[in-house]
């Protein structure tokens, strides 16, 4: 359980870092897991609905980026999805009826990894209320070196950002004058977990220490948050989502400011694929 000065950091300054969420053992199985999803990478030839590839990835030197939705992809990532502790952690931030509305395994490998460009999720995915957020399990200790987290603090009480480049969504912030002066790393330790709000602002940076950055994400909403952008079609898909709780029929409205994602992206896929179209990134290669 997180202490009334966690609960108030987080309110706060929208991100917070929890230690030993998960035991060494758990760790162990999922990196085995991790491992074998990384093997099976060998042959694959280009990015798909699982595997994310680097450039340059071959089957002599597999470049996985990105694991696409985990828990589609193996029980581990499903059973710590409901984990007794970080349900206990989400619950006390947004209460006990929670949905998960994305997941995915981020990794960076070592001098290599790929940054992520500043964006804020509720740009991706604006709901009813803003009670949403995402965990982060550090498969790997978090370091300013191998490109852990970076959030603005407090970013999550503010507006949000212009994400529209040429008049498509572009999936990063393209604000000229946007810079990282009030970044702050989040550095947690093996098996500790990162939580940052929906709006809060965040990146990160290329790996450039010798050791892989490994970042499992559960995005969890309040149930009675009902996205804006991305149409609920089936109301069993909806609810096949619940982690815990109960389905509401009345979503709850507050006053929060919204952008929606469209025009979509032309480049559609990951958050890689599509900042790669980025011209001005802050962290990656400018294209174009
Ligand atoms: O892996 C990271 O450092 C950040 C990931 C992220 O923000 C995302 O995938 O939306």
């Amino acid at each position: 359980m997180l202490s009334s000065q966690e609960v108030e950091f987080y309110r706060e300054n929208g991100y917070l870092g929890v230690e030993n969420v998960l035991s060494r053992e758990e760790l162990e199985v999922m990196r085995g897991v991790i491992d074998e999803f990384v093997e099976k990478s060998r042959s694959v030839t280009q990015s798909d609905s699982v595997y994310d590839l680097e450039p340059g990835h071959t089957s002599e030197n597999p470049l996985l980026r990105r694991l696409k939705e985990p828990i589609k992809q193996h029980e581990v990532f499903t059973q710590t999805l409901h984990h007794k502790k970080i349900l206990e952690i989400v619950s006390q931030l947004i209460g006990p009826d929670l949905r998960c509305n994305g997941d995915k395994l981020n990794m960076k490998l070592a001098e290599f990894g790929s940054p992520v460009e500043w964006h804020q999720d509720w740009a991706f995915y604006p709901h009813t209320n803003d009670d949403l957020l995402a965990v982060g399990i550090a498969i790997d200790k978090m370091t300013e070196e191998n490109g852990c987290l970076l959030v603005v603090p407090g970013s999550h009480k503010g507006r949000i950002y212009d994400h529209h480049q040429d008049g498509y969504f572009a999936g990063a912030v393209t604000e000229d004058d946007f810079n990282d002066a009030d970044a702050v790393p989040v550095l947690v330790g093996e098996g500790g977990i990162s939580i940052h709000h929906v709006r809060t602002l965040h990146g990160s940076l290329p790996n450039t220490s010798t050791n892989p950055r490994r970042l499992l994400l559960y995005q969890y909403c309040a149930a009675d948050a009902w996205p804006l952008a991305q149409p609920v079609k089936s109301w069993d898909d909806f609810n096949a989502t619940l982690v815990t709780g109960e389905a509401v029929l009345e979503p709850r409205v507050t006053e929060v400011p919204v952008r929606v994602p469209f025009p979509s992206a032309p480049k559609s896929g990951s958050i890689y694929e599509i900042q790669t179209t980025l011209k001005k990134p802050l962290y990656g290669k400018k294209v174009g």
